[in-house]
């Protein structure tokens, strides 16, 4: 039996008022099967959390410091996070990974530091269109997989995983649900002898990479993808809603 589908937005540096009001007014008093979530940026999550918090809709963050507090500019702490009502939030998205430095072992750090504050953590994994055709996809997934979660403990705790390949982000080229499904099973499987087979039963793995309402569907048909993480297509609330409902 497969857990609970979630289906997540990530906004990414997109949005304004504009999109947080449609998107309130679209999803204010739906039901979901699916967990649904929204990662808007830091700045539009109060507004969110005050307009949605009668609804089904949890909110989460693209991000959280490392650090529990201190002399760290421009950081957000789990503990902030949580307090605000935050439900869950990313680590290590592949463009924090390219973009902002970060590493397996501060993805770590960040996935202690979110559970230890009641955080759902969301770990990005993916490999790049050069690993790819280098044949080391699964190679690169395992490092980020036993680096990422090294000493983490998950009794009576959860986790997602969410499997981006790079190469099919923002590009319209999605994974095939096939492909997806290989390395998602993949992923089970490694996350078995790493942590168990009970506790890999129940860690939901979504798929994120150029999903939408037309290959949402068959992507979530696959025995190893329990949910999604979608970027562009979450930016029209009618679009994201299709998905959501048909999670
Ligand atoms: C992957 C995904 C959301 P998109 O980054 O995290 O973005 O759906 O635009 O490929």
């Amino acid at each position: 039996q497969k857990p609970k589908p979630i289906v997540i937005a990530n906004w990414k540096l997109n949005g304004g008022i504009d999109l947080i009001c449609t998107s309130v007014a679209s999803f204010i008093g739906k039901h979901f099967d699916a967990q649904i979530a929204i990662c808007p940026p830091y700045i539009y999550m109060r507004d969110m959390l005050t307009f949605l918090q009668h609804s089904e809709i949890s909110i989460g963050s693209q991000n959280v410091s490392k650090f529990e507090s201190g002399a760290y500019t421009g950081e957000t702490s789990a503990q902030m996070l949580k307090q605000a009502g935050c439900k869950l939030c990313l680590i290590g998205h592949s463009e924090r990974r390219a973009m902002f430095g970060e590493s397996n072992l501060s993805c770590q750090i960040k996935v202690q530091t979110a559970l230890n504050h009641g955080l759902l953590p969301v770990l990005c994994i993916g490999e790049n269109l050069e690993e790819r055709d280098a044949n080391i996809t699964k190679a690169v997934i395992f490092r980020q997989l036993s680096e990422g979660l090294h000493n983490i403990n998950l009794e009576g705790k959860e986790l997602c995983i969410a499997y981006e390949p790079v190469w099919a982000i923002g590009t319209g080229l999605s994974a095939t649900p096939a492909m997806a499904q290989e390395i998602h099973q993949f992923i089970r499987r490694e996350l078995a002898v790493l942590l168990g087979k009970e506790t890999a039963g129940r860690i939901r793995l979504l798929y994120g990479g150029s999903v939408n309402k037309t290959n949402a569907r068959e992507l979530l048909a696959q025995a190893d993808i329990d949910g999604l993480l979608v970027g562009g297509a979450s930016l029209d609330p009618g679009h994201f809603l299709a998905i959501c409902q048909l999670a």
